[in-house]
């Protein structure tokens, strides 16, 4: 570790207010800020400090700032943070530019507005950052808005550091992203706006294949649009889940990269520490400040949302009395549908809970059966394997009236084998990184 040319901490700027074009905008929800670096430009920098980040915008409720706090992962206070847009050719048209960054955003926003399409979080990819400290005023914008005010700003980049001799930081700790952890230390709900780090120099080392390409393209936004979901939602206090049910589920840790889709998972999941709420879904769902979407503003949500877990389900909807939809899901450890693991059911009332219905069965082989009854649109999703694997067997039936449809998508297999239940803790004793060290993690290269 060197401890060369030093900036001090921004605090005199922290806190001035500033004219963005973002406080003119009406931003009425919970956002999630992704900031690829288009303000900056490929080529520039934008420096910091550890500890000026760590309070990005101020301490924090709880004292545990509002930015990442690098300290836990080894970093010392003065340690520099430099942030650089990904240099990078993503439209590989052999020149390296503003257009790539953009292409790279256009890539990943959709994977992260697909997992969050039930919620009232809104995604937004801002183009005007030049300094770290940009990043307050773009989050305070939407300050006092009863509909959701407390956002999380995500910075990816390639973040280098003297502490590194100008080395990476995201490769140095093995890294995929850290988020800032005092809404999730305090489990008190999603109050205030926080700072997240995904560093993509990191996840680009990891994907295989022939950079430009579209295989490497789409494995590479697919884990860094999990892994910066994964990071918001730890400001949105989520906590770690692992074992088979929790394969693809946002706040699962994957082994390495991510390269499908994710969702956020409802069914009652392990956690890595006791939570309140075992159901991710109903925990983003119940949260004052996130919620479900109402986009047409007629006091229902624009969607109610059904998901399998990342074992083999069998997912059934069934028309009740008084159009009271009737879910249960079963979720089993094979292929077969033979070995139970658990079982949950709930309604949706749908003159309250639904203009439509949306069903993600998620990763490995399942059954989707839709009583034909249900009038209501609704989309269905099968879900890819983490392997891979994209015809991993789900099937999807249609019944009632008469009706006894299947339809299998895919040609028939076994399905992905998920991660195996028991998976290694996070090294910190209160998870908040996406690590990725040779001791738990396969890193390839
Ligand atoms: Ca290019
Ligand atoms: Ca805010
Ligand atoms: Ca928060
Ligand atoms: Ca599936």
């Amino acid at each position: 570790m060197t401890f060369g040319s030093r900036r001090k901490p921004d605090s005199a700027r922290r806190y001035q207010p500033r004219l963005e074009p973002l406080e003119d905008r009406a931003l009425p929800t919970t956002t999630l800020f992704l900031d690829f670096g288009r303000g900056l430009g490929i080529g520039n920098t934008m420096s910091t400090t550890v500890a000026a980040f760590r309070d990005l915008d101020g301490p924090g409720l709880g004292g545990n700032g509002t930015g990442t706090d690098m300290t836990g992962v080894g970093m010392s206070a003065g340690d520099t943070l430099e942030f650089r847009p990904l240099s990078y050719d993503f439209d590989n048209n052999g020149v390296v530019n503003n257009a790539d960054i953009d292409a790279f955003a256009a890539a990943v926003v959709p994977i992260v507005q697909r997992a969050l399409e039930p919620f009232d979080i809104n995604v937004v990819v801002v183009t005007t950052t030049t300094a770290v400290s940009d990043a307050v005023a773009v989050m305070s914008a939407n300050d006092g808005d009863p509909t959701g005010q407390f956002d999380a700003y995500v910075f990816i980049y390639d973040i280098r550091s003297d502490a590194y001799s100008g080395g990476s930081v995201g490769d140095n700790n093995g890294l995929f992203g850290i988020a800032a952890a005092d809404d999730l230390f305090r489990q008190l709900g999603n109050l205030q706006d926080e700072g997240v780090l995904v560093f993509s120099d990191f996840s680009f080392n990891l994907v295989s294949g022939t950079p430009g390409s579209a295989q490497f393209n789409s494995d590479f936004a697919h884990d860094i649009a999990f892994t910066i979901t994964h990071e918001a939602f730890h400001t949105f206090t989520f906590i770690h889940t692992n074992g088979l049910t929790a394969s693809g589920d946002v706040i699962s840790v994957p082994p390495g990269l991510m390269v499908n889709p994710h969702m956020v998972t409802r069914f009652d999941l392990a956690h890595v520490n006791a939570v309140a709420e075992p159901n991710n879904y109903l925990l983003a769902a119940n949260d004052p400040d996130i919620g479900l979407r109402d986009a047409n503003g007629n006091g229902r949500p624009d969607l109610a949302y059904v998901t399998g877990t990342g074992a083999h389900d069998i997912i059934t909807l069934t028309s009740g009395a008084a159009g009271v939809v009737n879910v249960q899901v079963q979720a089993f450890s094979d292929a077969a549908h033979t070995a139970l693991i658990a079982t949950e059911s709930y309604t949706i009332n749908l003159a309250t809970e639904a203009d439509a219905i949306l069903i993600d069965g998620g990763i490995n082989r399942d059954d989707i059966i839709i009583d034909g009854r249900i009038n209501r649109t609704i989309r269905v999703r099968g879900g890819i394997g983490l392997d891979g694997v994209t015809g991993e067997g789900d099937r999807l039936h249609v019944t009632g009236q008469g009706l006894g449809v299947t339809y299998a998508p895919a040609a028939a297999s076994t399905g992905a084998s998920g991660p195996s239940p028991s998976r290694a803790a996070p090294p910190s004793s209160f998870p908040r990184s996406r690590t990725a060290s040779s001791a738990t993690l396969p890193v390839t290269h």
